[in-house]
Order: C-alpha cells, then sequence, then structure tokens
C-alpha cells in the first residue's frame, strides 16, 4: 500500500525514497564537485548479484541479436535496454536512495530516469572514445545529465573497466576542442577500478568511455542514465511502461519514470 498517491515534485519523491541531506557524506559531495564522480561500494549483496547476473544472461538469451535495440547496439558489447520493464529485479536500481541523494546533487532541480540499460565488454573489445553524455556545454550552463554505473562484474585494471578524466565536467566544449584523440589514453585518465556491488556516480558532462577488455572473460554492468526533466529521455518511458510494471511501482517510482 503507497500513502501518497500522487507526487508533483521531485523533491517529493526523493524524499518518499528516504533521501535526507545526510544520505551523502560531505566527502561524496566534494568528490562530485570537483572530481565530478563517486565510487560507492557495497551497494548490492551477494544475492543481489546472483539474481541480477542470473537475468542478464536469460535476457541476452531470449533476445539474442535484438538486444539493446530500444535503445542501442554497439560492435564489441552486449547490451540491454529497457530493464524497467524487464524485471522486478531492477526497481530497487533507480529508486536506490544513494543514487537520488547524488543525481539531485549534480543536477540540482527536475529530473526523471533518461534510460535503465546494460553493456558488457566482450573479451578483446569494449574500447571507447573518451566522450560526455551530452554535446557541448558552457561553462557556466547547468548539469544535464547524470549517469551511474552499477557494477556487476568486478573492474579490474585489464577487463574494460570505465575510464574517467577527474575534473572535466567543468570543462566547455567537446574533449576533441582540447587537442586530444578521444580513442587514445589520457594522461590524467583513471580507472573506475571496484568490486562487483559497487556504484560510480558520474556527471557525465565528465569525459569518461568504456576500456579493452584485455581478460578471457565479460564485464558486465548497468547504466541508470538520468537528464534534467526539461529534456527528453533516450528511452521513453510513459512508451514503454508495461502495466505489470506501473502497477507494481510507488508513485515516487513513477514519477522519477515520468509515467
Ligand atoms: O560501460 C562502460 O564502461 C561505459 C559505457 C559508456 O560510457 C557508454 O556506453 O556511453
Amino acid at each position: 500500500m503507497h500513502h501518497i498517491t500522487k507526487i508533483n515534485r521531485i523533491e517529493e519523491a526523493v524524499q518518499a525514497i528516504g533521501v535526507t541531506e545526510q544520505t551523502l557524506t560531505e566527502e561524496e559531495k566534494n568528490s562530485l564537485n570537483e572530481k565530478g564522480f563517486v565510487v560507492f561500494t557495497g551497494m548490492l549483496d551477494a544475492a543481489e548479484l546472483e539474481t541480477l547476473r542470473a537475468k542478464y544472461e536469460e535476457l541476452m538469451e531470449k533476445e539474442g541479436m535484438n538486444a539493446g535495440k530500444e535503445v542501442h547496439q554497439e560492435e564489441g558489447t552486449r547490451r540491454l535496454s529497457d530493464l524497467v520493464n524487464k524485471g522486478e529485479c531492477f526497481d530497487s536500481v533507480y529508486t536506490n536512495q544513494k543514487l537520488l541523494a547524488a543525481v539531485y546533487h549534480v543536477l540540482k532541480r527536475e529530473f526523471k530516469l533518461s534510460s535503465l540499460n546494460a553493456r558488457d565488454a566482450i573479451p578483446g573489445a569494449g574500447l571507447q572514445a573518451l566522450h560526455a553524455d551530452w554535446g557541448s556545454r558552457e561553462e557556466f550552463e547547468p548539469f544535464h545529465v547524470c549517469n551511474s554505473i552499477w557494477l556487476i562484474d568486478d573492474f579490474t585494471p585489464d577487463n574494460g573497466a570505465t575510464r574517467i578524466v577527474p575534473g572535466t565536467h567543468k570543462l566547455a566544449g567537446y574533449p576533441r576542442d582540447y587537442g586530444i584523440d578521444p580513442r587514445e589514453r589520457h594522461p590524467q585518465e583513471e580507472l573506475i577500478v571496484a568490486p562487483a556491488g559497487s556504484v560510480c556516480v558520474i556527471n557525465s558532462h565528465l569525459w569518461h568511455g568504456g576500456t579493452l577488455n584485455r581478460t578471457t572473460k565479460t564485464r558486465r554492468a548497468m547504466h541508470a542514465y538520468f537528464t534534467a526533466r526539461e529534456h527528453q529521455q533516450q528511452l521513453d518511458q510513459a512508451a514503454y511502461i508495461r502495466k505489470r510494471t506501473y502497477d507494481r511501482l510507488s508513485p515516487a517510482a513513477r514519477y522519477i519514470l515520468d509515467v
């Protein structure tokens, strides 16, 4: 039973989910402000990881060549899209307290889920150009998008862990405006190396990208991607929402999806 029937503001939605001023530590807020990302460890326990891994493979098997199509397919990777509608196990991902506190901290205004996807770098592939999940932004323009990477497998120095260039979320323009080759290693880049169950929230104006998986095992992750509410979603959640998903969601979750 949900006590509140209708939510009209993002502040009400995140409060209903339990987010407070204390949900993030000062250190976590500073990391988002200055470096443009923060890593939370221990966000998924062993049982949740097992469920998510099994679901991931079940969906890959079921969707085959179509996997990822609702949003994006990418050579050298396996991708899934529209996870909101593909299992109850995903409900707690995009409604997680720490995640929503971090997204609100970055965007500082009304927001909604843009998409909930998954991506793994298959052995021998996965290198992406350094990119921001948004086009060119002026230096003092507000931030528009915030992403989160949910590690379903450990991210190691060799298995295609995401790279980020700290502080670049503050830069105007595109990576190419700074005279770099976005496919090459950047002198200031850092790899997100963390155990499965960790979540890296990135202000996704930050330059980032997948790296080459040099191991023989795949590297799976989910991306819960958010946008300021005035923009279009990467996946039109209202168009895709299934009745059985809608019916089980809280008013706060529906508000976050904008359905
Ligand atoms: O999965 C990753 O390591 C990052 C993926 C990414 O940045 C993207 O697909 O745009």
